[in-house]
């Protein structure tokens, strides 16, 4: 063949293969991603928020970041700005589960992919092309169940619940899961339950109410659906004398590390690791959803559990000190 056709031949191969992605998928390469985060309300949050971040410039991704300040309102605005600008794609972190299904129609009326990440909504799946998040009913299993265990000597246990966000679906999940198991041990109980808001402000707040209004020597255990909402806790707990981790347990949920310098310390006994690294599924997902490929409906992201025995190592790892 002659060296005119070689390279007729091989310039007809690239179109082909340029083609060839372009009716496959959209080109991976420097995407522009828009992300709706709930807020800064957590040591968690934050850390979530740096990780995908950092992960989204490893990558070379545009990354288009909005901080809804716990407020589902602005929330919506960054998508709907998000959509006029024609990014690529869209990750929701909603702040409660229910409100969603306009802006989502909107979304895939301009056809741009949307991923739901961490909190879930209650939004048609067909809106979403998938969830990355962890499984917080199982949290809420596993945190009652060290309470179980921890209280197996007792006649009875009296718990006082800080709970997370209002209708947003990790609180309402991990409540799920916590009462899941403690129905099955009715010497455990909660004697109150009130709303924090998943800071540490809230927590604080909230406890100091808790023991104003019932005898500090009847409660057994605290139960917050976050580290930061127990700091706040243990905080207007040493505030009234009382030894947070000795006259009252706790167990809370994140890992963050604050609450083992708190175990460290002696002042908490256990937590459920949330891991806030899930940007490298995210924009994975992303990635293979513009390549044609199919999602599955839930990308699970594990966690372990922790207590005071590895406390002192492990907040010198996650807290960089
Ligand atoms: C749970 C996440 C929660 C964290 C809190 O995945 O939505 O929100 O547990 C944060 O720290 O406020």
């Amino acid at each position: 063949m002659s060296s005119r056709k070689l390279v007729l031949a091989a310039l007809a191969v690239f179109v082909l293969v340029l083609m060839t992605g372009v009716m496959v998928g959209q080109a991976q390469d420097d995407l522009t991603i828009g992300f709706a985060q709930v807020g800064s309300e957590s040591g968690w949050r934050t850390s979530f928020t740096n990780a995908m971040m950092a992960e989204a410039e490893a990558q070379g991704i545009t990354l288009l970041f909005s901080d809804g300040q716990q407020r589902q309102e602005n929330q919506i605005a960054a998508l709907r700005s998000f959509i006029a600008q024609g990014v690529d794609a869209i990750i929701l972190a909603p702040v409660v589960e229910t409100g969603w299904d306009e802006v989502l129609q909107e979304a895939q009326d301009e056809s741009i992919p949307v991923l739901i990440i961490d909190r879930n909504v209650t939004a048609d799946p067909s809106f979403y092309i998938t969830r990355v998040a962890s499984d917080f009913v199982h949290e809420g299993r596993v945190a009652a169940a060290w309470l179980v265990q921890a209280t197996a000597s007792r006649a009875e246990c009296n718990i006082v619940e800080l709970q997370g966000t209002v209708g947003s679906s990790a609180a309402l999940d991990r409540q799920t899961g916590f009462n899941e198991v403690i129905a099955l041990f009715p010497s455990l109980e909660i004697v109150a339950s009130q709303s924090g808001d998943f800071t540490r402000t809230g927590g604080k707040e909230v406890m100091e109410s808790f023991l104003n209004s019932i005898d500090p020597a009847t409660i057994c255990a605290v139960w917050a659906h976050n580290d930061d909402m127990l700091i706040g806790a243990i905080e207007a707990m040493k505030e009234q004398g009382i030894d947070p981790g000795d006259d009252i347990l706790t167990i809370s949920v994140d890992a963050i590390p604050d609450i083992f310098r708190a175990m460290a310390d002696g002042d908490a006994n256990a937590t459920v690791e949330l891991s806030p690294n899930m940007g490298v599924q995210a924009y994975q997902a992303i990635k293979d959803y513009l390549a044609g490929e199919t999602l599955p409906p839930l990308i699970s992201v594990p966690g372990g559990m922790y207590f005071p025995d590895t406390a002192e190592e492990e907040y010198a790892a996650r807290s960089g000190s």
